[in-house]
């Protein structure tokens, strides 16, 4: 069985997950991952390492798959719920996925693609009898376990391949860091296609034995209905969640606040990250709340690397220090440590961090540098000890409401509609969403945004539209030819 679900055995009658009208034990949910795992192997003695694509909202039946995937010794690869069906397609190409797992409610959406495409459609929901009897793989720890899609410096997104033995370290030095035990009771508000809601939300709670609590989506009434229920103790999100949250308490009436304040009072933690927590969200935050976030960093490729201490000074625009097993550098453009208190790139080595990019051997060389650092493309600078981040090396990749995206990538399906000569996308500064992304765009007749917009949705999740459009006779670029990122911004 795989390592990182054996230690959720040992306590079957505890109380693993909650959602809207149901609670279920880890013994349940055992039961429950044993027998999906009989339907995915199907008579086969191992899945050895096929790609099981699962596209099921946050609860359950999202979890129970993950486990039935890694029971069966396949490779669990979550679809975003937000994902129109080209760019579902071009995950299931990528990773020649064998079956997908899926909700009866998203059948009429991938029926025809699954036939199309030869692959095996099952639904979550659908029992055959919840008999122990199923003889499972043995499932090595350097296993892969998780393929997760991240937009980077190229146009297409590249697969992330985690084994069981980075999930596992990535858990535990989260568990020990931030003192995870079986009492704590967390809600989880993230998507689960990425590695804040799976790993640190989800993974940890189920590794720690404790109570992990689903809403179905966030609305910052939901999270408020939540917390004044009063079991729940800890917190995660990224910063825009913090944004419309403080949002939302704003309007309330002082009493209502003043409640709610009481409430958060008592949690034992609140963490934030995925993207750059202002000091303004943060001391806000406080006042409301009487809880000072916890800002830590991280990347799909590493899980969590630099954390603010659990005790001790959880210092305002620092991400904190290396957490523990995780190694970190500081480099120049020749990759040569910098002097003490200089900026520098960061790189990362550890057990966290990934085997390699899914079928991208030139990704993975590229990646790494002699001596198997990880290169992660961030600017950070020590200060008394605190890492600071100070940006990225590349000015095409965007983080807007804690997603990654890819400017290239917006380009490139962008420059596919008809009417598009040529575009150029760019973020903008904003406080709700971190970035904002914008298009300069040079077309042939008169820009019809709207239609545009309208067509760039039925290719792209919603979070990664551009939010503003601006028609250009032409794009600033230098005397290399090449576009000016800077200056695009500059336009709007
Ligand atoms: C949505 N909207 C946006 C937007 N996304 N506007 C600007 N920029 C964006 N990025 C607006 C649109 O008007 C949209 O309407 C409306 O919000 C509602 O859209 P939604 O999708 O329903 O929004 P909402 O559910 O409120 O989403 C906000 C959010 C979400 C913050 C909850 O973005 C989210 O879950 N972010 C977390 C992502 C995450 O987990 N990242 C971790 C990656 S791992 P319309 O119809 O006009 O579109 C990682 C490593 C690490 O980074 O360190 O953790
Ligand atoms: P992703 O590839 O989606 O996992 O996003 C990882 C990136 O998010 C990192 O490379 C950073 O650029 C950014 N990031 C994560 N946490 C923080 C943070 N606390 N502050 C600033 N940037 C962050």
């Amino acid at each position: 069985m795989p390592g990182i679900l054996s230690k959720a055995l040992t306590h079957p009658d505890a109380t693993a997950i909650l959602e809207p009208g149901a609670s279920h034990t880890y013994g349940y949910l055992y039961q429950a991952s044993l027998s999906l795992a009989g339907r995915l192997l199907d008579g086969r003695s191992d899945l050895s390492c096929a790609r099981v694509a699962f596209l099921i909202p946050p609860g359950f039946g999202y979890v129970r798959t993950q486990w039935a995937i890694w029971l069966a010794g396949g490779i669990a690869v979550p679809v975003s719920l937000s994902h129109p069906l080209p760019a579902i397609v071009q995950l299931l190409e990528d990773t020649a996925a064998h079956t997908i797992v899926t909700a009866r409610v998203f059948l009429p959406l991938l029926q025809e693609t699954a036939e199309r495409m030869d692959i095996r459609l099952l639904t979550e929901e659908d029992e055959v009898g919840m008999d122990g009897d199923i003889t499972l793989p043995e499932v090595e720890d350097d296993r892969a376990a998780l393929i997760l899609y991240t937009s980077g410096t190229t146009s297409r997104p590249k697969g992330v391949v985690l084994t069981h033995a980075n999930l596992g370290a990535q858990m535990d030095m989260l568990i020990d860091a931030w003192g995870w035990t079986s009492e704590d009771h967390i809600l989880c508000v993230l998507p689960l296609h990425h590695v804040h809601g799976i790993v640190n939300v989800v993974g940890c709670a189920l590794r720690a034995g404790a109570r992990l609590e689903f809403l179905p989506s966030f609305t910052p009434a939901g999270v408020i209905d939540a917390f004044l229920r009063g079991s729940v103790n800890l917190f995660m999100a990224v910063p825009t969640i913090y944004h419309k949250l403080i949002s939302h308490l704003d309007a309330l009436p002082e009493g209502e606040r003043q409640a709610l304040r009481h409430c958060m009072s008592r949690f034992r933690l609140m963490v934030c990250g995925s993207a750059a927590l202002p000091v303004t969200v943060m001391d806000r935050w406080e006042k409301l709340s009487s809880q000072r976030l916890l800002e830590r960093y991280g990347m799909t490729e590493i899980g969590m690397a630099l954390s603010n201490p659990l005790h001790g000074e959880r210092r305002a625009g620092t991400v904190g220090m290396p957490l523990p097993g995780v190694q970190i550098r500081l480099v120049d453009e020749q990759l040569t440590d910098v002097a003490a208190g200089e900026p520098g790139e960061i790189l990362v080595k550890g057990p966290n961090v990934f085997r390699e990019y899914w079928c991208r051997p030139d990704a993975t060389a590229g990646a790494f540098t002699e001596g198997g650092w990880f290169r992660t493309g961030d600017l950070a600078v020590v200060e008394e000890g605190y890492y600071r981040i100070l940006g990225r090396l590349s000015t095409d990749i965007i983080k807007t409401g804690g997603y990654k995206v890819s400017a290239l990538e917006i380009e490139e399906v962008m420059r596919m509609h008809p009417g598009v000569r040529d575009c150029a996308v760019a973020s903008l500064p904003d406080e709700e969403w971190g970035e904002l992304i914008v298009a300069a765009v040079v077309a042939d007749e008169a820009l019809d945004t709207d239609a545009l917009d309208g067509w760039l949705r039925e290719r792209l999740p919603r979070y990664k539209l551009p939010r503003r459009y601006l028609a250009v006779r032409e794009l600033p670029r230098n005397a290399m030819g090449k576009v000016v990122k800077a200056d695009v911004r500059a336009l709007f």
